[in-house]
């Protein structure tokens, strides 16, 4: 079997819509959807394979059975759970990637994805317009497994060719899945309390600004990358990604504007609120406007309108 797309960790926020996107375009039968959890939602109705990243056999049997032309993974540990299991987050987020770089290597995958986060950034990065290249020193598992992640990538394809792509995603919001664990997952859960309960306690103060970017521009991001010709991915550890950036009180404000009676209020000492003041509050990607061509279309209301709309559906 050959001319397959692998997609592990299928069943997460982002695999989830990827698989649905990857499938509309190159037809059902040719996507694999592959996670440790079987699929919960009917709309990953497809392949499906089980597959532990940290299993080496796993991987080993699953790209021997359709020597993949393109593998995207998406599974790891994000930031809030990975400072509850730091060397499990750590173990995870490592091991997975560098078994998927060898069998690439191996099987002579012809691309691979992996996402990088803003995670990869720290304390001492610029926070505002934070550049492609700047100080790194991420303080949490997760951000330091994201950035080390980074090299690595850089690595496989200098050394060996392996042709790999990466973006540092923002916080992503949408409405087909929900996120787990993460520090940015405010920004969807608003929505569902809003909906339901015509209230929200934010556990990130009404200022804390971070990069944030709805699911549709991903997936576009994603998807774009993956087409361009080789030649124009200049960046092989991986590219910023901007998104729009706001705090909880502006998307409680543009909420609002939706459902007038909505109120917001704000918890006090989540550990959430430290990662998140390590972060960019917002971020310059245009390295990876200028290299192939990235463009955002969702600004803050068109992405609270579209949200909104599909999850009152
Ligand atoms: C998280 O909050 O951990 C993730 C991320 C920004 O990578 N959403």
């Amino acid at each position: 079997m050959s001319g397959k797309i692998l997609v592990i960790g299928a069943n997460g926020q982002i695999g989830t819509e990827l698989v649905r996107a990857l499938r509309q375009i190159n037809g059902v039968s040719n996507v694999i959807a592959a996670d440790i959890h079987n699929p919960a939602q009917p709309h990953t109705a497809g392949p499906f394979e089980h597959v532990n990243v940290m299993q080496d056999t796993e991987l080993h049997y699953i790209f021997e059975k359709y020597h993949p032309t393109q593998v995207y993974l998406l599974a790891a540990m994000l930031s809030a759970t990975g400072e509850q299991f730091p060397k499990k987050a750590w173990d995870l987020n490592m091991q997975g990637l560098i078994h998927v770089l060898d069998y690439a290597a191996a099987y002579k995958t012809p691309k691979v994805f992996w996402p990088s986060s803003i995670a990869a950034f720290g304390p001492n990065s610029p926070r505002d317009n934070t550049p492609q290249y700047c100080i790194m020193d991420p303080n949490t598992v997760y951000g330091f497994s994201k950035l080390a992640g980074e090299r690595w990538c850089e690595y496989y394809f200098n050394k060996y060719g392996v042709d790999v792509r990466s973006l540092r995603y923002p916080g992503l919001i949408g409405w087909r899945s929900a996120p787990g664990g993460g520090t940015t997952d405010y920004a969807v859960n608003i929505f569902h309390e809003a909906l339901q309960n015509g209230k929200y306690e934010s556990f990130l103060s009404a200022d804390t600004a971070l990069p944030m970017m709805y699911m549709d521009d991903a997936i576009n991001a994603t998807l774009q990358l993956m087409d361009a010709p080789a030649d124009k991915i200049k960046i092989r550890s991986s590219y910023n990604l901007a998104g729009i950036s706001f705090t909880p009180a502006q998307l409680a404000t543009e909420i609002k504007k939706h459902i007038p009676g909505f109120e917001i209020s704000y918890s006090q000492n989540d550990p959430r609120q430290l990662i998140a003041d390590s972060w960019p509050r917002s971020i310059d990607d245009s390295y990876a406007q200028n290299d192939w061509g990235w463009k955002l279309q969702y600004d803050l209301p068109a992405m609270v309108d579209d949200m909104l709309i599909n999850l009152k559906k």
